[in-house]
């Protein structure tokens, strides 16, 4: 596996951490001012130079940015200009040799969660989502345009991500819900996104980001779709979880639902060797929330933890 981490465009204390804890490589956010063009190679390079100049090198974008991917997914006016602009993205991202965009399908509304002051272990904070407390958006959208919008994307790009070896990784819908108020969610099952990633399109530069905790609270049998979407899954959220999609919150990796030593080794004896990063951390004694979910203490037991249990299996092996 290829340890990663995710990091702002700006240097914080994630980024110091992340380099203290010899993690190489990143997942990095682009730039969200409207000053910022993704289809402007001049904008990237300061942004490029400032990650490799600190020792971590860019691997992935996530998220495509979403002031040209909510166009996209609704399907407005805007999107093909939109589509025009992702385009861009990937001649630059192939000069600077970042082979990877994650990306979602959630459309009107992105992840969501109803609390951020969940007590955890010891009383450290983690957020959480109860269908009960919540209260959707007064927007609207239909599964069948989500699944038109989809194909109409992925037609749209797959040729070019194919010319300049640029990979697509579907992030799955959270929560894993089929609908939040009028708002439909497509990818909510393991059916649904190996339709999206094998029969909508079938290249090798469209699979998945296997966020696992999501794909335990769809309800499916991890052990099972791992192996079977060993040539899919090109990029792994490492995450736990306790609860169900309607009633969940989010734990310390090991105190969770999920098995994280037999999930590592899954992935490992299904031959799967692609970038990791820890997701969604508990904020500890000490700290403020900043970015709820991405606090820097959390990480640093998160990456430790990832770290150990990869070593192990390296070792055994
Ligand atoms: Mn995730």
């Amino acid at each position: 596996m290829i340890l990663t981490d995710y990091y702002r465009s700006t240097p914080d204390t994630t980024w110091e951490i992340g380099r203290q804890l010899g993690v190489k490589y990143g997942v990095i956010r682009l730039p969200e001012h409207p000053d910022f063009d993704p289809a402007c190679r001049e904008h990237w390079l300061p942004v490029y130079r400032q990650f490799t100049n600190y020792g971590i090198r860019p691997l992935i974008i996530e998220p495509m940015p979403n002031a040209l991917h909510d166009h996209i997914k609704a399907g407005d006016e805007k999107r093909d200009a939109c589509i025009e602009k992702v385009l861009k993205m990937f001649p630059i991202m192939e000069e600077l040799d970042i082979r990877t965009i994650c990306f979602n399908w959630m459309a009107c509304v992105g992840w969501t969660r109803t609390r951020n002051d969940i007590p955890e272990r010891g009383g450290a904070l983690v957020t959480g989502f109860d269908l009960k407390e919540y209260t959707p958006p007064e927007a609207a959208i239909s599964e069948e345009e989500l699944w038109e919008n989809y194909a109409y994307f992925i037609r749209a790009v797959i040729p070019e991500a194919e010319k300049h070896g640029i990979c697509l990784a579907l992030h799955p819908d959270d929560p894993p819900l089929p609908r939040v108020g009028k708002i439909s969610r497509i990818m909510v099952s393991y059916e649904n996104i190996r339709h999206a990633v094998r029969e909508i399109a079938d290249s090798r530069n469209l699979g998945v980001t296997f966020c696992q905790a999501c794909y335990y609270l769809m309800g499916e049998d991890l052990y099972r779709i791992i192996p079977e979407f060993a040539d899919k899954i090109m990029f792994i959220h490492f995450r736990n979880v306790t609860g169900t999609k309607t009633a969940f919150h989010e734990t310390f990796h090991d105190n969770g639902d999920l098995d994280m030593p037999r999930l590592l080794k899954c992935y490992y004896d299904a031959g799967i060797n692609v970038p990791i990063r820890v997701d969604h951390v508990p904020t500890m004694a000490g700290e403020t929330m900043v970015n709820q979910g991405y606090d820097a203490l959390g990480r640093l037991y998160a990456i430790g933890y990832l770290k150990g249990i990869l070593e192990t299996l390296e070792k055994m092996s």
